[in-house]
Order: C-alpha cells, then sequence, then structure tokens
C-alpha cells in the first residue's frame, strides 16, 4: 500500500482584500500562512510515504522575504518528520523570463526535498514509486514536445504517478501564461494510477480522464472559490485500486450574497433580505468575515448606500458591495459610476480647487501620476 498527501496552490505571499492587522500587515496574508500551517499539521500527523505539491507555492516568482522564509520553515516541518517532499513549479512562482532566476533552487538546501523547475518531463524512480513530473514551461513548443514524451512504458508493478500543473479541458483559470493539456494526448492520463493536477483552485476528480484528481488551492484566491472545501488530498493506492479523499483545513468565513432584481425592491427590503441571509448563513455571526454583496438589476442609482449595508455586517474583517444593471442587450455589467475612479476623481478635485489654475495644476499632476499607476499595473498584470 502506498499513502502520500497531495496539495497544490498554496500561493504563499498572496495579499489580498487591503485589510491590515494592528501591525499594518496585510491579514489575508496570514491566512494564507494559517492554511499552509494546517496542512502541514495534517501531513505530520497522517505520516504519509511521502508528500506532493504540484505547484504554485508561490503567488509570485519573486515571493517577499517573509514568504519565502515561512515557506522554507514549513517545509522543512515537514521533512524533519521523516517526510520526503516532491514540488513542481507552477505558472505563478516560475519566472516569466531568463532575467529572474527561479526561487526554487533555493529550497533544494533542504536535502530531503525535491523540486522540479527544469521546464522538463521527466521521471524519477523511487523504491515504492514511479514519480513523473511535468513543471510549469514557459515556452509552447517545448511544453508541447515535453507532453509528447509522457509514458508509462515499462511497467514494474510500482505505482505510476504524474504530477503537473495545468488545465485539463474546460478548467481554466484564464490566466497569462497558463498552460492547456493537449487534448489528443488525455488518453495517456488513464495509464496512470495517480495523476496529481495543480492549478484549478477547487478538489475535483477530472473522472472522464481516469485516476486524475485536482487538490486545489489551500486558500481561495478568489470570491468565485467560495464554498468548497480546501484542504489535502490523502491518496491511498492498494492493489491497483486508487482513492482520494480531501482532508480540509479551516478556513476564514467568506459568503458571497446576491440580491436579484433590486429595482423592484424598496431599499429596506433589500437591506432585511441581507439581514436574513447573514442568519441562515452565516449563523448570525459577522465579526472577523469576509462578505462579499452583489445587488444585481439596479435602475438609474444604487438602491441603497454602501454604508447603510456595512452597518449590517459589525466587526466584519472586508464587506464588498458591487452593484449591476443591465446593459441594453440585458447582460449585466458593473455599475460605471463607482468603478470609474478616474472620473470620480476629477469630481472630488472640480469641488476642492475652485480657482481654475489652481484645478488645472492640480489635474496635471494626477493625470502624471495616474498614468504611472497605469503603466506599472500593467507590468504587474504581465508578470502574473
Ligand atoms: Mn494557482
Amino acid at each position: 500500500m502506498l499513502k502520500f498527501i497531495h496539495f497544490s496552490d498554496s500561493h504563499l505571499g498572496c495579499t489580498d482584500l487591503d485589510a491590515t492587522n494592528d501591525s499594518g500587515l496585510n491579514i489575508r496574508e496570514y491566512d494564507f500562512y494559517d492554511a499552509f500551517s494546517q496542512s502541514v499539521d495534517i501531513i505530520i500527523e497522517e505520516k504519509p510515504d511521502f508528500v506532493l505539491h504540484t505547484g504554485d507555492l508561490f503567488h509570485r516568482a519573486s515571493p517577499s522575504n517573509r514568504s519565502l522564509i515561512f515557506a522554507a520553515k514549513e517545509l522543512q516541518r515537514i521533512t524533519s518528520a521523516g517526510i520526503p517532499v516532491y514540488i513542481i513549479a507552477g505558472n505563478h512562482d516560475y519566472p516569466k523570463t531568463v532575467n529572474t532566476a527561479p526561487i526554487h533552487e533555493l529550497l533544494l538546501m533542504n536535502k530531503n526535498l525535491k523540486i522540479y523547475f527544469d521546464e522538463q518531463y521527466s521521471v524519477t524512480e523511487e523504491p515504492g514509486f514511479k514519480l513523473h513530473v511535468l513543471p510549469h514551461i514557459n515556452n509552447d513548443e517545448k511544453f508541447k514536445a515535453a507532453t509528447d514524451e509522457i509514458s508509462v512504458s515499462g511497467k514494474n508493478g510500482k505505482p505510476e504517478i504524474l504530477a503537473m500543473h495545468l488545465s485539463l479541458g474546460t478548467y481554466l483559470m484564464q490566466e497569462l501564461g497558463e498552460r492547456v493539456f493537449p487534448p489528443e494526448k488525455c488518453s495517456i492520463l488513464k495509464e496512470f494510477d495517480y495523476v496529481a493536477m495543480g492549478h484549478w483552485h477547487q478538489f475535483r476528480k477530472m473522472e472522464k480522464y481516469g485516476n486524475v484528481w485536482y487538490a486545489g488551492s489551500t486558500e481561495r484566491t478568489s470570491a468565485s472559490q467560495t464554498g468548497n472545501p480546501m484542504g489535502v488530498v490523502r491518496v491511498i493506492i492498494d492493489g491497483g485500486r486508487t482513492t482520494a479523499e480531501l482532508l480540509p483545513v479551516k478556513l476564514r468565513e467568506w459568503h458571497v450574497f446576491n440580491v436579484a432584481k433590486c429595482a423592484e425592491k424598496e431599499p429596506v427590503a433589500i437591506l432585511s433580505e441581507l439581514s436574513e441571509r447573514i442568519e441562515s448563513d452565516a449563523a448570525g455571526v459577522t465579526a472577523d468575515k469576509i462578505f462579499h454583496i452583489a445587488l444585481h438589476d439596479i435602475g438609474s442609482f444604487r438602491p441603497v448606500t454602501d454604508s447603510d449595508i456595512e452597518k449590517l455586517f459589525p466587526g466584519a474583517l472586508y464587506v464588498q458591495v458591487r452593484a449591476f444593471k443591465a446593459d441594453s442587450s440585458g447582460r449585466l455589467v458593473a455599475d460605471e459610476e463607482k468603478t470609474d475612479l478616474k472620473g470620480s476623481l476629477s469630481e472630488v478635485l472640480s469641488k476642492e480647487f475652485s480657482l481654475n489654475g489652481e484645478l488645472e495644476k492640480a489635474s496635471e499632476i494626477i493625470n502624471k501620476l495616474w498614468e504611472k499607476i497605469e503603466s506599472e499595473e500593467s507590468d504587474a498584470n504581465n508578470q502574473h
């Protein structure tokens, strides 16, 4: 019998939601660390034969010192318990250009850890199993060639395990640089005892492809991932039969409330609908939780103010309100009024600066800053 833990997409160093603690540190960054620590606790408790992480250990190719130190210490906790660790690079933590060296190399200082970041398909023969890995590969042709090389020839009774970080079928993350497994190659997946998948942030068996599982992430990187348990996957291969089970970690509560047809509802009705959802979905407790509220089908104006809504959520870590109205084709679009930050800014400016000369000068400075921010943002997105 072979027992191992498969986990993935821990995105260490990810910051989110602009909520800081008393020391000024991003609270969500610590949620990612906490989920990872809980995963390590489960691993040590489970005493598996080994651990396999299928990429995006870090959120960025150049992780912060804090996330790097954290990862090194936590991985050390696993290997010190006598559990070998295997990791592959993902699209988030593998650099997009040769100007940045892969941070993965630093983790090789831990001798009980094998980490694959060589943009190649390779097979590692271990006493109890054969591990095939396909870490993230930037170059299209190189990626295609590597997938063509995948084979399970020479089966010798040992479980054959394949680890990859990419999309399969329609399970796309819609990210720059993400890889999609070639559809014509999918039949090979059925030959493996287990295919450990990273990239898709939800635990899922890809039944039609064979023994193929996405471990999912250990924390949610967006509101669309709420409502699904997350954690590590316990895999058991025994007598040619594979079973995989999610062992969940405890995450901060994150609720998404949709209110439909707001134009037809009185403000008080919208607020009481939200109160009911707090009772039914959040057990009446809002403290330290995250809430995303979407007001659909609003008319010309927002039916209720953000501050009226926020009053319903005392002590919440974060309350985000978004309003949507139908465009001419009936499709819901984000309320322009709220999203046009530049427009709101010039409105504020024109109120603040009554003299024309002042306003022009201020606008000029703001526009310059704006251009700078936008170009920096697009740089940052391209590195994603
Ligand atoms: Mn990911």
